[in-house]
């Protein structure tokens, strides 16, 4: 029987992080790889160990590699997308507990990464911004939310179907972007704790998008917190348009 169940790895310059996920990566998934224009061998890794590889649509950045990845799952049968940043930094082995917590009534699962180990390998700035921004979009939609910027996913075919419409993010603001759109959606999000590791090879979240993505999502947290007020001021819609 065919495998029902697509990975999706974004990668830009993941040549030493694919080779040491793929040993990780549990049978019955197929696995997409969505490059945004490596230049060192991630193409011949990703073709070397089977995996389908597609360069990202849409411009430059790690949300159009995943809108990219999306569009490329519903033009295919798989009934199960899952996404991991292809970094090492995120442990496939971790995929049954999230795929399963899928199963329990959610059409998206997030990863919440280990706060302690997010202290030791981005530092207490990133999870200080990630924390804040958390803690404000879970409280505008009335939902726990403990990790808004993780890289590890599970979504139904429902989900992705519903989402990508509406997806517009190009960079790493992708996550807040999904988040924010399944809201508006009245997708269930659900998460579960999942480990965090060092990063293989080098980062692509330079300072300038480091800002970029803070100012993204104080931009998505007073939208949702706005839509919020509007929401509660109209009789408590779930939907808010
Ligand atoms: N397709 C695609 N993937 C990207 C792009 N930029 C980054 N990625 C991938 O997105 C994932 C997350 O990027 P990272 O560079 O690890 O950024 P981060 O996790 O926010 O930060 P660090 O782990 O601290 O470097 C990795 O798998 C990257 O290879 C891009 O422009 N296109
Ligand atoms: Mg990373």
């Amino acid at each position: 029987m065919p495998n029902d169940r697509l990975l999706l790895l974004p990668t830009l310059n993941e040549e030493a992080a694919l080779k040491a996920l793929a040993p990780e990566i549990p049978p019955g998934y197929d696995v997409l790889v969505v490059d945004g224009g490596s230049t060192d061998g991630t193409r011949q890794v990703a073709e070397s160990l089977g995996y389908q590889f597609i360069r990202q649509k849409f411009g430059k950045g790690k949300g159009c590699g995943v809108r990219t990845g999306m569009e490329w799952f519903l033009a295919s049968d798989y009934r199960l997308l899952a996404m991991i940043d292809a970094d090492y930094t995120n442990d496939p082995r971790e995929l049954e507990g999230m795929i399963t917590a899928l199963g329990n009534g959610c059409d998206i699962v997030m990863g919440s990464r280990d706060k302690s180990l997010q202290i030791k390998h981005l530092g207490r700035f990133s999870l200080f911004i990630n924390l804040s921004t958390s803690a404000l979009t879970s409280l505008a939609y009335g939902q726990d939310l403990p990790d808004i910027q993780t890289g590890y996913w599970a979504f139904s075919r429902k989900a992705v179907e519903t989402l990508y419409p509406h997806l517009k993010a190009s960079g790493f603001e992708i996550e807040y972007d999904t988040v924010y759109n399944s809201w508006r959606e009245g997708l269930r999000i659900g998460y579960r704790p999942v480990t965090f590791r060092s990063r293989l090879g080098e980062s692509k979240f330079t300072v300038y998008l480091r800002f970029k993505q803070i100012y993204y999502g104080l931009t998505y947290v007073y939208v949702s917190l706005a839509l919020m007020l509007k929401q509660r001021l109209n009789g408590g819609r779930k939907k808010v348009k």
